[in-house]
């Protein structure tokens, strides 16, 4: 398979770099023809908040820690495409918070379950729920093949961290008494509508920021946390994260466009055009 190369002074380098997880995560059967569709519509909602932790993801960010780090089955459901862009950092968040890890697939084959698996353990889990006959249990509000639990994990899980999914399951947990923490970049959508704590981030800085956070709310004890959780509120996150892309659009095109400014964008095409006239 050739390996494309991406040159680090290209403007979208770790744009592209992220695609080719994925895209390699499709090779290797990881990821699915759809959840190439899905990181799409992420990538275009990264634009919409200028690709960085805005502030309303940080706060998300640090109520999800604390909320992981106070409950007593917190597990971190694994899908194609996360498993494709962050094994490494779900591994690590999963042993600071003393989450479990289940795989929990959309388009579920045993093969798939078995290859994310593989990942999983090969950054050191050593143990991977949900696979094959361990998925045993069933949550029969969930409408797809997502319905299917194991009962160590998912089944008895008072707290699920989900990431890059359509919202069927987020609204059945929460209906069944689930907190849902769910890492998505669309701010409209029913997963991050119906989640507890809604992650408006890129699961590629969503996780890191999680790891560094969880390093230092280990130490705090557990009212400083509860505190945590009690002034944070998922409605207003929501809004911040619906007004600031508004405004960041508004301020965009009255100005600059990604640090062009619109006239001086004009002027260099112009002269491009005029050149090709000439020629
Ligand atoms: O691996 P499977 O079989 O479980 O299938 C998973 C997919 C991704 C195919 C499935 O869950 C799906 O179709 O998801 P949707 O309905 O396309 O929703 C994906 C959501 O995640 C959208 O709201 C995207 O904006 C968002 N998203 C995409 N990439 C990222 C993201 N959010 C955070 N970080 C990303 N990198």
């Amino acid at each position: 398979m050739v390996k494309i190369h991406i040159p680090n002074n290209h403007p979208r380098a770790e744009s592209l770099r992220i695609r080719e997880k994925l895209v390699e995560g499709f090779r290797k059967g990881v990821v699915v023809p759809e959840g190439l569709i899905a990181h799409g519509r992420g990538e275009c909602f990264d634009y919409l908040i200028g690709e960085k932790t805005q502030p309303f993801a940080f706060k998300a960010e640090k109520a999800a820690v604390a909320l992981l780090l106070l409950s007593n089955h917190p597990v971190i459901s694994v899908n194609g495409n996360s498993a494709a862009l962050c094994p490494t950092e779900i591994v690590k968040l999963a042993y600071l918070t003393g989450s479990k890890v289940e795989v929990n697939l959309f388009h579920r084959t045993f093969e798939r379950e078995r290859t994310i698996e593989k990942i999983l353990r090969e950054q050191g889990l050593d143990e991977v729920l949900g696979v094959g006959e361990n998925a045993s249990g069933t949550i029969p509000t969930v409408c797809s093949l997502r319905c299917r639990v194991d009962p160590r994990g998912l089944l008895v899980a008072d707290t699920v961290l989900l990431s890059i999914e359509d919202g069927d399951r987020t609204m059945a947990y929460r209906k069944s008494g689930k907190n849902v923490i769910a890492v998505d970049l669309n701010p409209f959508s029913r997963t991050a509508i119906w989640a507890s704590i809604t992650i408006v981030d890129n699961v590629v800085r969503a996780f890191p920021n999680m790891i560094k956070l969880a390093k230092n709310l280990k130490k705090e004890n557990k009212e400083t946390l509860k505190k945590i959780l009690e002034t944070y509120n998922n409605d207003k996150i929501l809004k911040e994260a619906v007004k600031f892309i508004n405004q960041r659009l508004v301020r965009l095109g009255h100005e600059k466009v990604f640090g062009f400014s619109l006239t001086e964008e004009v002027l260099q095409l112009a002269k491009l055009n005029s050149v090709r006239l000439k020629g």
